[in-house]
């Protein structure tokens, strides 16, 4: 029913972990990212921006969809769950989507670049980053404060903002201090759905606490930054 063009990244793990959760059928199309595959023009047609994650939904005529935030508007919709169907609900979360897709995504994913990538170490960038980064997580936690998930029940925006905040110890971002926060990443962690939408794809599953695999992840990405 949907094909899902993906690798072991928080961008990936968003689209797999939700459709877990949703429990809708998939196939895994793992692309290699240190072999540039999201840059081959097969690949191209799916996301004319070269990235992963993009679905292809078989059911509706092949249709293509890229960006992880709109792919799961899209799943979310198509199935009626995560989501609410009223409309402050639905404004509600995709408030707190838009959140990660323009804020707790682009900075944290800098924050590694220039923490974790670049051959060169630049403190202010470095500094810039994973303040930014630290500050979102404030905002998040005061959220988290007052309701137990972020935008009423567990949802995609849920699902967005965790699967980048679970990293936060690779981009050098604490969360000490933010018990909202840490309640609400433990909560998540627990979910069945969520422990096996982040070994997909399963071949390139990659532990950052082992020394070895993070290496060569960062070695890879490094590469990536290079060409
Ligand atoms: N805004 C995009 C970001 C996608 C993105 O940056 N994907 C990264 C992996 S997490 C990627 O494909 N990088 C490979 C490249 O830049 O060539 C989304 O949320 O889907």
């Amino acid at each position: 029913m949907i094909d899902l063009y993906t690798a072991a990244t928080p961008n990936g793990y968003k689209i797999s972990v939700t459709l877990e959760e949703l429990g809708l059928p998939y196939t895994v199309h793992p692309i290699d990212l240190g072999k540039n595959e999201q840059k081959t023009p097969e690949f191209l047609k799916i996301n004319p921006n070269g990235r992963i994650p993009a679905i292809v939904d078989t059911h509706e005529d092949d249709f293509p969809i890229f960006e992880s935030g709109a792919i799961m508007l899209y799943l979310a919709q198509k199935t009626g769950r995560l989501m609410p169907i009223d409309r402050k609900g639905r404004s509600l979360v995709t408030q707190w989507l838009m959140f990660q897709m323009s804020g707790v995504g682009p900075m944290q994913g800098q924050a590694n670049v220039f923490f974790r990538y670049f051959p060169e170490k630049i403190q202010p960038a470095i500094d810039r980053y994973q303040n930014e980064t630290r500050r979102l997580y404030t905002v998040l936690d005061t959220q988290l404060g007052r309701h137990e998930y972020l935008a009423g029940d567990y949802s995609i925006a849920d699902i967005a903002n965790w699967s980048w905040v679970r990293i936060h110890g690779w981009s050098g971002v604490s969360i000490d201090g933010l018990p909202n926060l840490q309640r609400w990443l433990a909560a998540i962690e627990e979910r069945p759905a969520v422990r096996k939408g982040i070994t997909v794809p399963h071949e390139s599953k990659i532990d950052l606490k082992n020394p070895d695999q993070a290496a060569k992840a960062a070695a890879s990405v490094s590469s990536m930054l290079q060409r």
